[in-house]
């Protein structure tokens, strides 16, 4: 498996190695993205190790992720241009239809590529520290990682245009509140949280992450009348799966928990 950088590393934890924990490494440069760990995300997902059922990614040192790095955007032509965007937006295709969910733990700078990337993930924990901007339309151009598709998915193109426009900036609690991030945690617990949320993830019957993950965000894009039938028919493959069999059972026969509120 090529792996095109040094600055990210795959851990896996959990009992059973379930949790693949990926850090960003390059803290020097604000785990801003190089062309080398752009393809090595990609790579890591594509080869994620057997037996992987939920994975967390995170930054080391004060920020999770800088954005883009802009040291190697100057000596780009437009055709250079247009592919390099392609590239992130088919090593971004791994991490979202990729083999496992995956929960961002965000904290510091969240911005550019950085909330690119942190949109890419099925969920986001951010700690109080935590901010999110697009500085983009101050440098001068354009998201070029898949954010103006997903994001205002998340928060709608208005919110995203002010964010480019004006270089407003959104904290942990506003950006919680607006949809930026589903979790909002105290300062240095956002990798906590994350890994909670994972090992609970990766408790799931495979079938049901997959259709969270592959079917769910393609029901969402459908016409509500193709929607409904491609939701019946992932429904009717989930529940033939014998684990779907095995976990009613279970409850039915008391065995297992029941929705509680606390
Ligand atoms: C970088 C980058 C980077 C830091 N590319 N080198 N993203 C941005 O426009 C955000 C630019 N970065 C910042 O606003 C700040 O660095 C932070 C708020 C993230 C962090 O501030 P701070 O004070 O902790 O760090 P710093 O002193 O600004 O940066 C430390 C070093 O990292 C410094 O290098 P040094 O050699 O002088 O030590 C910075 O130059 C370097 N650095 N961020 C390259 N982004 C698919 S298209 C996506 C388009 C985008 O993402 S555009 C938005 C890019």
């Amino acid at each position: 498996m090529p792996i095109h950088s040094t600055d990210i590393s795959l851990s896996l934890q959990g009992a059973s190695s379930e949790i693949a924990v990926i850090t960003l490494n390059r803290p020097a440069k604000r785990n801003a993205l190089n062309d080398g760990l752009i393809l090595a995300i990609r790579d890591m997902f594509q080869a994620m190790p057997h037996g992987v059922r939920a994975a967390v990614i995170h930054g080391s040192g004060d920020h999770f992720c800088a954005g883009l790095d802009l040291s190697e955007l100057s000596e780009r032509d437009a055709g250079q241009g247009l592919h390099h965007s392609r590239m992130w937006h088919s090593a971004l295709e791994c991490v979202q239809y990729g083999p496992v969910p995956v929960v961002a733990a965000l904290h510091g700078a969240v911005v550019g590529g950085g909330l690119e990337l942190a949109s890419t993930c099925h969920i986001r924990v951010a700690d109080e520290s935590a901010f999110f901007a697009l500085p983009e339309g101050s440098r001068g151009i354009f998201v070029g990682g898949g954010g103006s598709v997903r994001i205002p998915r998340l928060i709608g193109a208005a919110r995203m245009a002010d964010m480019m426009f004006t270089g407003r900036v959104y904290k942990a609690p506003e950006a919680e509140r607006v949809g930026l991030t589903q979790y909002l945690v105290p300062q240095g617990t956002a990798l906590e949280k994350a890994m909670e949320l994972a090992a609970r993830i990766a408790q799931n019957a495979p079938l049901t992450n997959y259709a969270l993950m592959h079917a769910l965000p393609r029901i969402a894009e459908q016409p509500a009348d193709q929607g409904y039938l491609t939701e019946a028919m992932m429904a009717a493959i989930a529940q033939s799966d014998p684990e779907a069999k095995t976990r009613v059972r279970a409850f039915l026969e008391g065995r297992a928990n029941k929705v509680s509120k606390d």
